[in-house]
């Protein structure tokens, strides 16, 4: 008979649990309240329009007056348009539905329309909707006390992304067939001259996806610099770009600046922050950016000795080159896609058709936009430069 007396306490705490996050329809002077997002089946495309639609029951048994709803809107959705009676207001965007009275057993419901943005990394895209206020108590949770996830059948979040694919620029250095690293390794050069790399980098800008007749911007700016290339197994992998992200689909072909276009080179490294591509490599003198710099040293005799020290930074409009490459690209929704190029620097200074080669016998430098040797290289970027 002992046994009972254990029994049934313990029933009646784990009837009390499940009920805690569950209905209670039992209790007298209270209305639960509960929310959730209707499903949405579809993802929108970036740019694109969504309804969301939050759906309030009153599982009773009392009627509740003045409550008040409110759907926190995350980064990634632009709201257009609110309905039944709702308010936007506040950075971040909170939208507020007020003085509202629901039945026991009635169901409520809030739309808004809103517009899908990029989904670059770290941006949000979970709307949050809870009950913030009523008048009635609420027997399994509490109004105004949501966090980032649901915890109470008061709350409700829905992710959703727009359609999108990641897109990876992927650029391996040569000189001729070898790979290119810095310091230690010799490549030898035109009329018996040999060099030693210490830096080459480059910015790419304006990069975009060819459709036709139509262009998908993907990145910006992004400085490309094998500055950190020692070996032979980080020239094959090469430097990559931070991955950009582009509607599903296919595309014919990419664009992109070798160095920066008159828009972005307006600009000066205070406009950025610190880590910025663009918060370094200013020339102030020529009021330009550095578009690329390659240094080492070279050994002109040749006698071994590498004492003559290579520094060609290139910058000014004048040396901007926009390359293009046609090549069908496919990207999927939620897919990854890594385009592969290949850039020759012994193609930039040495003219694969005429031999013609910029001399470091009688150049070793260059720090004016317009020296012949700057002109010559940006001349020779298009041939040095091929997408896999
Ligand atoms: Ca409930
Ligand atoms: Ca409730
Ligand atoms: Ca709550």
């Amino acid at each position: 008979m002992k046994h009972l007396f254990y029994i049934l306490p313990l029933s009646i705490v784990l009837f009390a649990g499940a009920c805690k996050n569950n209905d209670d329809e039992m209790q007298p002077g209270k209305a639960d309240l509960e929310l959730s997002f209707e499903p949405i089946a579809e993802k929108p495309e970036i740019g694109g329009l969504v309804t969301f639609q939050a759906n309030l029951y009153n599982r009773g048994p009392l009627t509740a007056d003045g409550v008040t709803l409110e759907n926190s809107v995350p980064e990634g959705y632009q709201v257009e348009d609110v309905g039944n009676g709702g308010v936007i207001t506040g950075s971040p965007a909170v939208i507020r539905w007020s003085g509202i009275s629901i039945q026991a057993d009635e169901t409520l419901s809030f739309t808004f329309t809103a517009r899908a943005e990029k989904p670059l990394e770290g941006i949000d895209f979970t709307q949050r909707a809870q009950v913030v206020a009523s008048n009635q108590a609420d027997p399994d949770s509490t109004p105004n006390n949501g966090a980032d996830s649901p915890k109470e059948d008061d709350e409700a979040a829905l992710t959703l992304l727009p359609r999108a694919g990641e897109v990876t620029l992927n650029f391996k250095a040569f000189y001729g067939p070898d790979p290119l690293v810095m310091f230690d390794r010799e490549y030898a050069y035109e009329d018996n001259m040999a060099i030693k790399m210490q830096l080459f980098q480059f910015y790419i800008s304006k990069v975009r996806l060819l459709k036709g007749s139509g262009e998908e911007p993907l990145t910006d700016v992004g400085l490309i610099s094998f500055a950190n290339v020692y070996t032979d197994e980080e020239a094959a992998a090469g430097i990559s770009t931070v991955p950009g992200v582009l509607p599903p689909g296919t595309y014919t072909g990419i664009e992109f600046g070798f160095g920066l276009d008159s828009v972005l080179n307006a600009t000066i490294p205070p406009d950025y922050p610190l880590g910025h591509p663009l918060s370094e490599n200013y020339w102030e003198a020529a009021s330009s950016y550095i578009f690329f710099k390659f240094e080492g040293n070279a050994d002109l005799e040749p006698n071994g000795d590498f004492s003559d020290k290579l520094t060609f930074h290139v910058g000014g409009n004048s040396n901007y080159r926009k390359l293009t490459f046609d090549r069908p690209i496919t990207i999927e929704d939620e897919g990854a896609v890594t385009l592969q190029f290949n850039i020759d620097l012994h193609k930039m200074l040495v003219d694969q058709n005429t031999g013609e080669y910029l001399d470091f016998r009688q150049v070793t430098q260059s720090h004016s936009n317009e020296s012949p040797s700057a002109t010559f290289m940006a001349n020779h970027i298009q041939e040095a430069i091929e997408m896999e």
